[in-house]
Order: structure tokens, then sequence, then C-alpha cells
């Protein structure tokens, strides 16, 4: 008998899509990004993503000694895999992005699987006041910034998480970073199952279409049959109907405040938390179940909540 199908929520806490200003729901300081992935663990999310911030600034930061700040924290009162980021923000070095992964040796972490040019400067002229400095020139040169992450990058991110056990959200933002994957694959680098979050409506990547949706899925399915598990991630405000429609093809949802703020159109949403709930409430009429976290270690093959090293 056919196993019934679990959806995986993750949720992403917080980021670098977006900056202070733009809502005051979005956690900054550890105390806040610890309670908010607490609660949306606790309203269903079963992989819980994680940046940093600089408390003082809410600038983007990949320091360890941050990250162990909130991930004790989260780990004893949760039982949701930790997943961190190594994208960190596209004005980081690639060591900058994996140090705190590296240290703390989760169970999985993020694995962008492309370069591209990240814009987010669009944003900057729906803004009149920035909380910070860096954030208006942060916002406006992003149409002039790589995020870097080539061949060797990759390669290098899949070696050194690769022998301390993590498994990879493997973020695809366009349909070459599919095939980007198939060679790492074919390689031998990395072994299923594969987690492949398909990314959609980042300026830079392909956009969320719903063509765009089933050619990445078709794509993906002719390049990993059986040997992956797909999800989907929509920026901005396709994100829940982008996320819905995903999982009635047969997709993992990714919420969070990371890549939306909104809850509905124009209404900022009060929590990652209230994100989870929504799409859980959503998710429950059509009657599609979500993982536990023990389901979605099965699903994905991970090494287990305690072989990580986060004091
Ligand atoms: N916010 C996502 C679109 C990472 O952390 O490695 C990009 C992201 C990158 O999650
Ligand atoms: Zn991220």
């Amino acid at each position: 008998m056919k196993k019934e199908r679990k959806v995986i929520i993750t949720c992403a806490i917080t980021g670098a899509m977006h900056t202070p200003t733009m809502s005051d729901a979005l956690p900054i300081t550890p105390e806040q990004i610890a309670q908010q992935a607490i609660d949306a663990a606790e309203a269903g999310a079963s992989i819980i993503h994680l940046h940093a911030r600089d408390p003082a600034n809410g600038r983007p930061t990949g320091d360890p000694k941050i990250f162990k700040q909130f991930l004790p924290a989260i780990h004893e009162s949760t039982d949701a895999v930790i997943n961190l980021t190594t994208g960190g923000s596209p004005t980081m070095t690639v060591e900058e992005r994996l140090g705190a992964a590296m240290e703390t040796e989760p169970e999985m972490c993020s694995l962008n699987m492309g370069s591209l040019n990240f814009a987010l400067h669009p944003l900057a002229d729906r803004y009149s006041t920035w909380k910070y400095d860096w954030e208006e020139p942060y916002v406006r040169e992003s149409d002039d910034f790589i995020f870097r992450n080539t061949f060797r990058d990759i390669e290098k991110i899949m070696s050194i998480m690769g022998a301390r056990g993590t498994k990879f959200e493997h973020e695809c933002y366009d349909v070459g970073h599919l095939y980007n994957l198939a060679f790492f694959a074919d390689k031998g680098l990395i072994k299923p199952p594969f987690f492949i979050q398909t990314i959609f409506g980042i300026l830079g990547g392909i956009g969320s279409d719903v063509d765009n949706l089933l050619f990445m899925r078709r794509t993906a399915d002719r390049l990993f049959g059986d040997d992956y598990q797909w999800s989907i991630l929509a920026a901005g405000k396709n994100q829940m109907p982008f996320s819905t429609q995903g999982a009635l093809e047969g997709g993992h949802v990714r919420v969070g405040l990371e890549d939306s703020l909104f809850i509905n159109r124009g209404e900022l949403a009060t929590s990652n938390a209230q994100q989870v709930e929504k799409i859980k409430r959503i998710l429950s009429e059509f009657s599609l179940p979500i993982a536990t976290s023990n389901e979605t270690r099965e699903l994905l093959g991970l090494k287990g909540r305690d072989n990580v090293r986060f004091v």
C-alpha cells in the first residue's frame, strides 16, 4: 500500500532578503529569533531555516558566536530540524557564509545551486524611511550584487558540510540550477534523497508563474526521478498562493518572514508562526497532512537531532 503523503513545512525565520525597517515583526536579536523559531515549530514547521543578524544594527551576519546565542534555546525547546543558511547575504564572502554551519554541524544547511544577480533594488523606492544607515544602500546597490555560488564554491560547501553529515536544502532559483545539482549528483558528491527547494519570484531568478512551477517540477522529475523531495518557496506576494499550488502538485512548502513579510495582500504578518498557521490551515482544507520533525528526518535521511554541536 502506498504511504500517505505528508507535507514538510519549512519556516525561514529572518534573512537577507528584507531589512528590519520594513516590518517590526522581523526578528533581529538572538532572543527574538529563538522565540519566533520556537513558536513557528510549535505551529507546525518541522524545519526551521535560520540566519543571524547583528543585534546592534540588524545587519545580516555570519558570526558563529551570534548563531550560538539562539541555537541552544531552539534545540532544547523543540524537536524541529535546524537548517542553517550558507547563503548568508550576497555581500558576505563564502567563508563568512559557511562559518556557523561548519562550527555547529546542523542536520541541514542551505546550499545555493548557482550564481545570480539577487536583486532587491525595486523595493528601495517603496520606502522613504530606514531604521539603519546600511539598509538603503544595501537594497539600492543590489542591482549590482552577484550572489556568488560558483561550481567551486558549491563543491567546497558540499565536501565540508558533507563530511559533517549535514544534508542540504538545495536552493534552485532557476532551471539551470537543477542541472547544476544533477552535475554534482552524477559526480557522486551528494547522495539521495535530495531536498530541492525550487525558488520563484526573486528578481534575477525564475518568476512565479504556474507554467514555471510545473516546468521546474517536470525537469526535476526527469533529472532525479524518485531521488528527491520537492519543496516550493515563492518570495513576496505569491508566497501563500504559490505554496498552495505547489502542495497540490505534490510538493512541500516553505514560508517565513525571510521570504515575505506579509500575511495577506497589503497586511504585514505579525510573526513567523502566523504564516505557518495559515499554510497549515490551507493544507488541512485539502486534507493534506503535515510531516512531524521525525517524519521529516526519515523522508530526508537526516543524521538526527543529537549529532550537532550547538554549544
Ligand atoms: N531567502 C531565500 C530566497 C540561503 O539562506 O542560503 C534565499 C536563502 C538563501 O534562503
Ligand atoms: Zn536563507
